[in-house]
């Protein structure tokens, strides 16, 4: 259950539940559960991906039927406090365990940062995998690797160096070595000791956990709840007291509609945002380059925004992609643009960037020659810088 995780049949906001194996081609399972099927992208990757999708998407709103403004036209906007890309590598290969660097799993390149940081960015989200951080010989309390911690942190630190911020990302599922993670007392304790790592650093963000949308539907919402509040509390328990942490739900972006998931949470320094990710393709995968339309941005974020100022929440979008084509572009400058105007939004994250995404891959942002460079970037990312 490792290298291909079955997606809940919401078919809102999926993002690659996936292994990328560089170089040699998927090799990982092609089983997803009931009600999703795995969809082959190419020969890095493949996931399992709602089987009923339609090229409807459930029950966000559709009610914008007006053409969402321009970077020009957006009036009144508040800058985001984090805007920046997915920089993927140290999570690749997750069917290969601890795997071998350079071979199954990469750290991002520091040209790919620089690239970034020039452009006006300052935010990057930082996947790796637990198995390799904490090796399952002593479990996720257990000791660190030092290589890969120490190659992690070098990324980390290279990134606030800059003066650009880092998303600390256990890129896991909520699933450790094969099973979920249920324990809360443990999650604490990794998260303490890891968080400890990083406490020092002002510039870090700690981002719970990607996606944990397997947890098992009659204690998703609970669960994860007591998980990430326990994570709340191994972090600031670490001393880390002034940075930002990141909370995701079990359902992609449809956790937001369980307010109880997120309400509850407690954090005595008051620094937590929701994190949730969103495509703009039509069963909100992520892996087609057509947009459903032009407004599609702006109508599957609406009832987001609304449920977060109606709730007094901070939303972070820490996954939003689609092809570089007019429609797309006209629909993720919708999505900015409202982002902006709403005031509860903080932060956004491109997905992705990497020095091992396919030279063909729709949303790739890694330079020098990403597809989304040279239309997409310039005409709906950096005017909202
Ligand atoms: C922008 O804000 C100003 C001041 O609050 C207000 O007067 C103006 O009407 C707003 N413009 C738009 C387009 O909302
Ligand atoms: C992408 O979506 C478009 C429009 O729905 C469809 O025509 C096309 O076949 C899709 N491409 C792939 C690779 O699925
Ligand atoms: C927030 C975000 O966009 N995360 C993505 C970063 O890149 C990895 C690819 O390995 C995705 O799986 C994440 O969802």
């Amino acid at each position: 259950m490792k290298t291909l995780l079955a997606l809940a049949t919401l078919a809102i906001a999926v993002s690659p539940a996936v292994a990328q194996n560089p170089g040699q081609g998927w090799t990982g399972g092609t089983t997803c559960a009931a009600g999703s099927t795995c969809v082959y992208s190419n020969p890095y990757y493949s996931q399992c991906l709602p089987g009923t999708a339609t090229t409807t998407t459930s029950s966000i709103a559709t009610t914008t039927s007006t053409a969402p403004p321009t970077s020009s036209s957006c009036a009144n906007r508040t800058k985001f406090k984090f805007f920046g890309v997915n920089e993927s590598g140290a999570e690749f290969g997750n069917t290969v365990i601890p795997g071998t660097l350079g071979k199954d799993y990469i750290f991002p390149a520091p040209s790919s940062i620089d690239y970034f940081v020039g452009q006006g960015f300052n935010f990057f989200r930082v996947p790796f995998l637990m198995e390799r951080m904490v090796p399952p010989a002593g479990g996720i309390t257990g000791p660190f690797d030092s290589t890969y911690l120490s190659n992690y942190m070098e990324t980390i630190n290279y990134i606030t160096g800059k003066g650009a911020y880092a998303a600390i990302d256990p890129h896991n599922y909520m699933i450790y070595n094969g099973a979920d993670i249920s324990s809360t007392s443990e999650f604490q304790t990794f998260w303490t000791n890891l968080a400890g790592q990083f406490k020092s650093n002002p510039n870090v963000i700690f981002d719970v956990m990607n996606e944990p949308n397997t947890i098992p539907a009659s204690t998703a919402f609970a669960l994860a709840s007591y998980l990430n509040q326990a994570a709340v509390n191994g972090i600031r328990a670490s001393g880390a007291t002034s940075q930002l942490i990141l909370v995701e739900g079990t359902s992609w972006t449809g956790a937001w509609r369980n307010s109880a998931v997120f309400g509850a949470i407690q954090d005595p320094y008051n620094n937590v945002a929701i994190e949730m990710h969103q495509y703009l393709d039509s069963d909100g995968s992520g892996t087609n380059a057509t947009c459903v339309s032009s407004t599609i941005g702006v109508e599957r974020l609406a009832d987001a925004t609304t449920w977060l100022q109606a709730n007094n929440l901070k939303g972070f979008l820490g996954e939003i992609g689609a092809g570089s084509n007019a429609d797309c572009i006209t629909a993720v400058n919708g999505a900015m643009c409202a982002m902006q105007q709403s005031g509860v939004w903080i932060g956004a994250s491109w997905w992705a960037a990497g020095p091992w995404w396919p030279a063909d891959y729709f949303t790739s942002i890694e330079p020098p020659s990403g597809l989304i460079i040279p239309e997409m970037l310039p005409q709906a990312l950096l005017p909202y810088l």
